[in-house]
């Protein structure tokens, strides 16, 4: 009985997430949503595509948060259309919230719109939110037995971003077994090394994720 609940609701999601597709093809916009752990660096990683593409993309965000405003104020300073998404609790952003928020912004007016979900590397995975791309994100002090142990996230990923790099001296961290913990769930993923600090890595994802729009929006 309560797996088929959990079902109805999911199939209610695609619904919505299909829905969200459609208007996105026709109004060309790419939906880029951002997973990982409280603290991975979600916020940063959207900071730098802003610094990175914005002058080749029109980019706005939706923050989601469980509570606080603290990551949209800081989109905000950079000149970003934003829209903080409090979960009052949830945790992970379903299709509905984006639905909801979606008129809120110019769509003729984005290429591309960044969700940072909810800090979490379990349930976000679950739930479709429109989105054209997904990104995970794994820091470098999270250890390096995470896609072991949380694999959906990591095996419905088109990008993996292992990231704080800067930080590998300080931890054991064997970035290979991360590598192939992944390949072997997600054959197709395209993993990045990258420092949002130091910004090292940042370009070839940034040639990935700007390659990754294109198709989209010039579709
Ligand atoms: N050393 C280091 N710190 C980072 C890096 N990226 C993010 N941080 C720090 O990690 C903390 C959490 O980053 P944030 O982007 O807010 O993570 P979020 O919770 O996933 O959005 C902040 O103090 C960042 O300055 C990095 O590449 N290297
Ligand atoms: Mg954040
Ligand atoms: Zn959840």
């Amino acid at each position: 009985m309560e797996i088929k609940v959990v079902k109805q609701i999911l199939a209610w999601n695609e619904d919505v997430s299909e829905k969200l597709h459609r208007i996105t093809a026709e109004k060309k916009v790419a939906i880029v949503n951002v997973m990982g752990s409280p603290g991975a660096g979600k916020t940063s990683l959207i900071k730098a595509v802003i610094n990175g593409l914005r002058d080749s993309f029109r980019i706005g965000v939706i923050e989601g948060d469980i509570a606080g405003q603290i990551d949209a104020e800081a989109i905000d300073s950079m000149g970003i259309p934003v829209v903080q998404l409090q979960t009052d609790g949830a945790c992970h952003i379903e299709a509905m919230s984006i639905e909801n928020i979606l008129p809120g912004f110019d769509l003729d007016a984005l290429d591309v719109l960044f969700v940072e979900n909810i800090g979490n590397l379990v349930c976000p995975a679950e739930f479709n939110i429109g989105e054209d791309l997904r990104v995970a994100i794994l820091s470098v002090p999270e250890g390096d037995d995470k896609v072991a142990k949380y694999p959906l996230m990591f095996a419905t990923t088109d990008a993996l971003v292992i990231n704080k790099y800067d930080m590998m001296q300080y931890f054991e961290f064997d970035d290979e077994r991360v590598c192939s913990d992944t390949y072997d769930i997600n054959p197709k993923a395209r993993i990045f090394k990258v420092s949002t600090r130091t910004h090292e890595g940042e370009g070839a994802f940034l040639e990935w994720l700007s390659s990754k729009i294109e198709e989209k929006i010039r579709a």
